[in-house]
């Protein structure tokens, strides 16, 4: 059920306003639909809901099959979904018209049913269609089963450039949401300090998994931001590892990827530490590499920087890691420039991060993801400014689908010691992700109450 929203009214009236003023539109309209819960296909039940994040963004609700509509001579409109008695019996009751007008600032709240006539007042008139677009497919489950008859006519146009503004808007948090975002950190950081606690020989990834997953819940979180990864062993080297029953050993590092959602906001941070709360030598070599580069680039966060060029200066300095490890042979900006450093760091720096944890707005609308080894996986490409949240989170791995890829071993047969990377499959790999504002000044690191050197790590293993 529908609670206050974090966001105050006043703070969704700026949103309003920002996105409404970048529209600038002189005719027709534009829906912002919540979405519907997407069913379990040979079931009666559903899958968790998800409202859209530019709807979210707008209202601050999250009630699935709820409309916000706009247009030049009313503003907003809010239709609000009334649920019938027999769903009052399954639901509990939705708020009044008059506290969902208290919680968002919008004067204009109709039930729902009134959603017909607002669109047939606009027949034939440019609309666009942003939020969750199942409103065209699935007209009846927001009440408007006549949707065809009434010659909605979308304009395509306007909705790729309207959903373009309300991304840019999206990507500033102002106050109300960085604070909702630190208790989604404080949150974070709870499930992370109590993975290292817990984590021992003979435990599952699955039970480490639940373990987090209950302490994100006690420390408010509606569920985690998404599936949470703990992967032991050689199973680190596999990006987004799903927990299996497989028991830790002594000697093996755990990574947890793991976040909250707290008040629709996420949290995305990613450690790596020791099973046996002790890293190997060979292991503290490796870790204190990734370590270095993560710290100086959540440094370098300030307004100006383009995220493509940091992701690239994180490139070049694990490649003289690596060098220095002996697992790569050249002059390291030359090893990034033929992706050689990718077989061992294949995807990005990081994103951005707010309402969704791969939020909006990554690439800037007149730049495109390059189709390079080494960049190809990276979700940002922009200027920082000041409010932008990012993650910054280089890892270092050794992929078997990699390494023994035939291909790459001959493309790369002068650059890598293969022998030396295959001796560290079991090694698997390691992530370092925190969370960032960028300020005017020195960044603001919402989750750096985590422990990530490796002393605080074996502290906190203990
Ligand atoms: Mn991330």
């Amino acid at each position: 059920m529908q609670q206050m929203p974090s966001i105050p009214p006043d703070a969704l009236e700026v949103h309003r306003e920002r996105v409404a003023g970048s529209w600038n539109i002189l005719d027709g309209g534009v829906l912002v639909a919540a979405g519907l819960p997407v069913p379990i296909a040979g079931t009666d039940g559903c899958h968790d809901f998800h409202v859209h994040g530019d709807h979210f963004y707008l209202t601050g609700m999250n009630v699935p099959g709820q409309v916000l509509a706009f247009d030049p001579d009313d503003g907003f409109t809010f239709f609000a979904r009334m649920s019938a008695s027999d769903d009052r019996v399954w639901e509990g009751s939705p708020p009044s018209l008059d506290t969902v007008r208290g919680w968002t600032g919008l004067e204009r709240v109709f039930p729902r049913e009134a959603l017909f006539a607002w669109i047939e007042a606009r027949r034939q008139n440019p609309i666009a269609v942003l939020g969750n677009r199942d409103i065209l497919t699935s007209p009846a489950g927001y009440e408007v089963p006549e949707l065809d008859e009434l010659w909605l006519t979308e304009d395509t146009g306007r909705t790729a450039r309207l959903a373009h503004h309300i991304a840019a808007a999206r990507r500033v948090k102002d106050p109300a949401e960085l604070k909702v975002m630190r208790d989604s950190a404080a949150a974070c950081r709870a499930g992370h300090l109590r993975a290292m606690r817990m984590a021992t020989q003979g435990m599952t990834e699955r039970e480490l998994a639940v373990e987090i997953e209950a302490e994100f819940r006690r420390r408010g979180a509606r569920r985690p931001a998404y599936h949470t990864i703990v992967a032991a062993g050689r199973n680190g080297a596999v990006l987004h590892c799903t927990p299996t029953d497989k028991p830790f050993r002594n000697g093996e590092l755990v990574t947890v990827d793991a976040g909250a959602e707290v008040d629709g906001y996420m949290s995305d941070v990613t450690r790596s530490f020791p099973v046996s709360g002790v890293f190997t030598p060979e292991q503290r070599d490796i870790y204190s590499l990734l370590l270095a580069v993560q710290e100086a680039a959540v440094n370098t966060v300030r307004p100006g920087v383009e995220f493509r060029e940091l992701h690239l200066m994180v490139c070049v300095e694990l490649a003289r890691g690596l060098v220095d490890l002996g697992i790569l042979t050249g002059a390291p900006e030359s090893l990034v420039e033929r992706d050689a450093h990718a077989l061992f760091f294949p995807h990005g720096l990081g994103h951005m991060i707010g309402i969704a944890t791969h939020d909006v707005g990554g690439y800037l609308a007149d730049r495109q993801p390059s189709d390079r080894f080494g960049l190809k996986w990276l979700r940002m490409d922009q200027p920082l400014k000041p409010g932008h949240v990012v993650t910054i989170e280089p890892g270092l791995y050794f992929i078997e689908a990699l390494l023994t890829d035939s291909k790459r071993r001959e493309e790369f047969a002068d650059a890598v010691n293969f022998d030396a990377a295959e001796r560290l499959l079991d090694f698997g790999g390691i992530r370092i992700e925190d969370d960032v504002i960028c300020t005017e000044d020195e960044p603001e690191v919402l989750t750096a109450g985590i422990p990530k050197t490796i002393d605080d790590l074996e502290a906190a293993c203990r």
